[in-house]
């Protein structure tokens, strides 16, 4: 009798230890997923603000300008020219970016019109489901070009 009662000790805690070895796989596959979200996040946040504050020819209006097709990254020459970019990244990832004048003084804020800083937010889902959210600003300062 006691022999078996230990066999079901034994397999019970085989259970468990196989439970938690997949709750622990689990919880390593969602940290995986967040650092690959905050990467693509920032990768994407990194090649937006190396772009110039504003077109050279001194656009007002947010969005891509004359001559740049919206759904090609590569004709981007300024920050604005990412509002509104969305791609998808395989079948389950999906990033997006916008961009909005923000109030100089209060930069949470948005502002209605040119305000010399400008605020970009990179989103990054899988599945749907937001796991990261990375805001930046540019402002216009020299650049070399904006
Ligand atoms: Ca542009």
């Amino acid at each position: 009798m006691e022999c078996v009662v230990s066999l079901l000790v034994v397999a019970f805690m085989l259970v468990a230890g196989l439970g938690a070895a997949g709750s622990s796989r689990k919880t390593i596959a969602i940290a995986d997923r967040r650092a690959t979200a905050w990467w693509m996040a920032d990768d994407m946040m990194t090649a937006v603000l190396a772009k110039r504050y504003r077109e050279g020819s001194g656009s007002a209006t947010l969005g891509v300008d004359g001559g740049e097709r919206a759904n090609f990254k590569a004709d981007f020459d300024d920050v604005d020219d990412f509002n509104g970019w969305g791609e998808q990244i395989g079948t389950q990832w999906a990033v997006a970016v916008g961009v909005v004048w923000s109030n100089p003084q209060a930069p949470s804020n948005h502002a209605d019109r040119e305000s010399g800083l400008k605020r970009v937010t990179v989103t990054v889902r899988w599945r749907g489901g937001e796991l990261a959210r990375l805001v930046g600003m540019k402002a216009n300062v020299a650049d070399g070009g904006g």
